[in-house]
Order: structure tokens, then C-alpha cells, then sequence
């Protein structure tokens, strides 16, 4: 999708609230919208939608990622919400961040959830009932679930301050710094279950990615628990379609983990005897060395040493290398501490190392020729979005979330790494497509990987705020 010149609106802007309602039927794909190049007032007119919908979103202290399926805060969305409303409402996007820190536990694991005592039980599941995570050691006064997503938040920090630099923003970098580093510290002190300095998963919801291929050996091994599964009814089917969600024997799954670390009082040590899931994965290390190369700025920016960030993220880097990296698919892939293997699928999460801007050069060409290929079909000019799983593999799934599906921040985190390592051709085609998206299907929570059609959700949150970062970038 062009984002040249000219013309009206893009029809998902002329749509009703909420954003992006258009049927799928209606939608025209990418390569037709790459016919219909937009103008600078169908970019306005992008731009009001995603604001529109991060307002919509907002609650009282926090943005909710959706306000059906997902109405409570999520880690990872604040991080990726607070970079968007850093284009148009930073005060609010250092709120967001605050209100998540808040929720963080004496250990410095920041919780995946954190949940609005507002909000009838039910409205989610598993809710603050089923966790319980007043069993946890040191925990926030507000209930929170008790395990993590992929820590971006100090990138987030750190591009919120730059977006709108001024005292204000060096007050809150200031005072979210200790915070970020107690984050690392948990993630890489009582995580590293493998002892090589990278964070161990205990729960697939932890890489953000939750009904990945890159999970299914691991899972598999995780006994389902159907009876603990009729004591409660998902809310997520209710909300979208049970095709294109997890299976309910993947469902069993999740919640039998969530059982057996709980009852454990989230506690990490010992991990490795006694829990069925422990996976190291490319997109959430990834995500903890570019928290070190972004601490190392917020640092320099608040008067602390960067030193030990700069070494810290390039130990990092070498460690995904060494540990994570496959020569003979030239893709980087999840470990399974339990096996000790790399698992086999090739899946969006291997692309991601590419975002760190020390990775070496083997490892950067390698990455590249693979996301150009026709497993992920990135281009200079892409016909098609880029997809969540390799589309050539059997278990390709066009509908089923992170089984093919397109998702705007694993297109965010590639496109800066596209840039950072000197492709910023390929890096527009991406962004092109990106924006041709939300032109086309408005701000869903992810969309059809050969179509464009919108998804799930159809006033996601952070396809909103990434839109705005990447058209603030113009
Ligand atoms: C479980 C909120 C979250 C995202 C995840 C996405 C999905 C939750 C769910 O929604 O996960 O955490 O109920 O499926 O997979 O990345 O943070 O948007």
C-alpha cells in the first residue's frame, strides 16, 4: 500500500465509531489498496481513527487493549499504547507506564495484568479470582495476575521521552528508572532458569505470543487438566470467533500452568525440577536487550552510569546468538529447557532478533534472507502482509491468532530493526503495509495475512498507537 499522494479518506476512516468496522467482505486487500495511493488528508483522517480509538480505550488511568475482549490493563500493550499516545497526549502516556509500575511486585516482576477492581467478575477469565495474586511474595495492594510479558517497556520510557522531551518527561524517566532495572534484575536473576543470562518463560501468555507453533512440542508435554477446566467458562469465545482462538485443549493447558505456578506462590526458585513449561524465546530476550541498550539512554539522561546497560545488552545479544540462533534454517528459534532443543517451527518470533542493533552480520543477512523469502514474503513493495508463521509450513493458519495472522507490533519491531541495520527500503515497504492495513480494515486487533481483512478485535489498542508512532515518523 502506497502512502503517496492525493485523494479522500481511506474507508475505514469514513466508518462509523468504532474504528475499522468495515466487513471483511468489503475490504479491499493490500495490492488492490497499493492501487490507490493515500493522500496527506486520508493520512489525517488515519491518524483522528487511531487517536479515536486509544481514547475510547482510556480508563480513567490506563488503556484498555479492547473493551470487550481484553478490558483490563496488559503489560506489554501499555508499553506499546505509550509510544502511540507519546505523538498526541505524552502526559498520558507517562500515565499508562506509571499505572502498570504501580502494579509491580517486590521482586520486580511487572504482572501481565493488572486488573480493575471496577469490573464485575467475568468480565475476563482467568480473572483476579483464579490467580489470587495475593499468594505471591511482596505483592501490589490491586490485583494482578502473577506472571510476565516481553519487557518493553524501557524502550517505550525511552522513546515516550524523546518523542516529547521536556523537564516533565526527565522527571519521569528519573523516577521510572530504578523501577526498569528492578525488571531486569528479576528477569534475569531468579528467570534465568538456564543459568546462560537469558529469561526463562513459564507460561506461553509470557511471550505475548500465546497460541504460537513456537509453543506446541512444550505444551503438549503440559497435562491438561479438564476437570479444573469445567469449574470455568472462557470469556474469550463469547467475544470472538472460537475458530480463529486457541483450542480448549490448549485452554486446559494454560490454565493448568497458571495452576501449578500459583500454587507454588509464584515463586521461581526450583523451577527447573518442577514446572512442565519452561521455554527461552527469541522475541522476549530480544525485547530484554534493547531494555538495555534503552536504560543505557535513560542513564545518560538522568545521571546514572551506562556502563553496565551497554555490557549488560551486549552480553544479551550474544547470548540469544549463541543459544538461540540455528544455522541450518538461518532463523533464530525457542529453546526448551526441559528437552534442550531449539524448536523446530519457524515462526515471526525468529525474525525478531533482527531489532537489536548489535546483532552481527551473519546473523542479520541470514534473518533477512529468510524474511524476504517466501515464508514471510517482506519486500520492498509487499503484496501481502507480513504473516505470523512461516506461510509455507502445514500448520499455517490464515485465522487463527499468531498461527499466520498479521500483528502490528511484531511489523513495529521489524521495521526498526530494518532501519537500524541499514534497510530502510525493505523498512518502507513494511511500514507501507502497515499503514495499508489500518487504511483498509481500520484498527483491528490483527489481520488476514493474504487479504489484509481485520480480526479479532476491532478497536485494538496498540494497532492504534503503533500506527501513530510510524506515521509520526514521516
Ligand atoms: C492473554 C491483550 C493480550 C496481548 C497478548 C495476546 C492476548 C491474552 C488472551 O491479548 O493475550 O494474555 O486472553 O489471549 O496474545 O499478546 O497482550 O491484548
Amino acid at each position: 500500500m502506497s502512502t503517496g499522494t492525493a485523494d479522500a479518506p481511506p474507508p475505514a476512516a469514513r466508518a462509523a465509531a468504532p474504528p475499522g468496522a468495515l466487513s471483511p467482505a468489503a475490504t479491499p486487500t493490500v495490492a488492490q489498496a497499493a492501487a490507490a495511493p493515500l493522500g496527506a488528508e486520508s493520512l489525517a483522517a488515519l491518524r483522528r481513527l487511531a487517536v479515536a480509538t486509544l481514547d475510547a480505550n482510556w480508563e480513567h488511568d490506563h488503556t484498555v487493549p479492547s473493551r470487550t475482549l481484553y478490558p483490563h490493563q496488559w503489560s506489554w500493550d501499555s508499553a506499546f499504547i505509550a509510544i502511540g499516545l507519546a505523538t498526541v497526549r505524552p502526559a498520558r502516556a507517562w500515565r499508562e507506564l506509571r499505572t502498570l509500575f504501580a502494579a509491580q511486585w517486590a521482586d520486580g516482576r511487572v504482572p501481565h495484568i493488572v486488573f480493575n477492581r471496577a469490573l464485575p467478575a467475568g468480565s475476563y477469565f482467568p480473572g483476579p479470582q483464579f490467580w489470587r495474586s495475593s499468594l505471591g511474595a511482596g505483592t501490589p495492594a490491586v490485583a494482578t495476575s502473577g506472571i510476565v510479558q516481553p519487557p518493553v517497556h524501557a524502550l517505550a520510557a525511552w522513546l515516550v521521552h524523546r518523542r516529547a522531551p521536556s523537564p516533565r518527561s526527565r522527571a519521569e524517566l528519573a523516577r521510572l528508572y530504578p523501577r526498569l532495572v528492578a525488571q531486569q534484575r528479576y528477569l534475569t536473576g531468579p528467570r534465568d532458569v538456564g543459568g546462560a543470562g537469558l529469561a526463562c518463560l513459564v507460561h506461553p501468555w509470557e511471550s505475548g505470543l500465546d497460541n504460537s507453533p513456537a509453543w506446541d512440542p512444550s505444551l503438549a508435554a503440559v497435562a491438561a487438566d479438564a476437570a479444573l477446566m469445567q469449574a470455568y467458562r472462557r470469556h474469550d469465545t463469547a467475544h470472538a470467533d472460537a475458530a480463529h482462538r486457541p483450542t480448549d485443549l490448549d485452554y486446559a493447558r494454560y490454565v493448568a500452568l497458571v495452576d501449578a505456578y500459583r500454587d507454588g506462590g509464584y515463586a521461581d526458585d526450583g523451577l527447573a525440577g518442577r514446572h512442565p513449561f519452561l521455554v527461552e524465546c527469541p522475541l522476549f530476550n530480544t525485547a530484554l536487550g534493547l531494555a538495555e541498550h534503552a536504560l543505557a539512554e535513560i542513564a545518560r539522561e538522568v545521571g546514572a552510569d551506562p556502563g553496565p546497560h551497554r555490557e549488560r545488552a551486549a552480553r544479551i545479544t550474544a547470548t540469544i546468538v549463541d543459544r538461540l540462533y540455528d544455522p541450518a534454517t538461518g532463523l533464530f528459534h525457542a529453546r526448551d529447557l526441559r528437552t534442550g532443543r531449539l524448536v523446530p517451527a519457524r515462526t515471526a518470533l525468529g525474525l525478531i532478533p533482527l531489532a537489536l542493533p548489535d546483532l552481527p552480520a551473519v546473523q542479520v543477512s541470514s534473518v533477512l534472507a529468510q524474511a524476504c523469502s517466501p515464508r514471510f514474503g517482506l519486500a520492498a513493495r509487499m503484496d501481502r502482509p507480513l504473516p505470523s508463521h512461516d506461510r509455507t509450513a502445514a500448520d499455517f493458519e490464515p485465522l487463527r491468532y499468531w498461527r499466520g495472522p498479521s500483528w502490528m507490533n511484531l511489523d513495529w519491531l521489524l521495521w526498526r530493526g530494518l532501519r537500524a541495520h541499514g534497510r530502510p527500503d525493505l523498512a518502507a515497504g513494511l511500514r507501507e503495509s502497515m499503514v495499508g492495513l489500518v487504511a483498509t480494515a481500520g484498527c483491528h486487533e490483527y489481520f488476514h495475512p493474504d487479504t489484509g481483512a481485520g480480526l479479532g478485535s476491532p478497536a485494538f489498542a496498540w494497532t492504534a498507537a503503533l500506527l501513530l508512532d510510524v506515521l509520526a515518523d514521516d
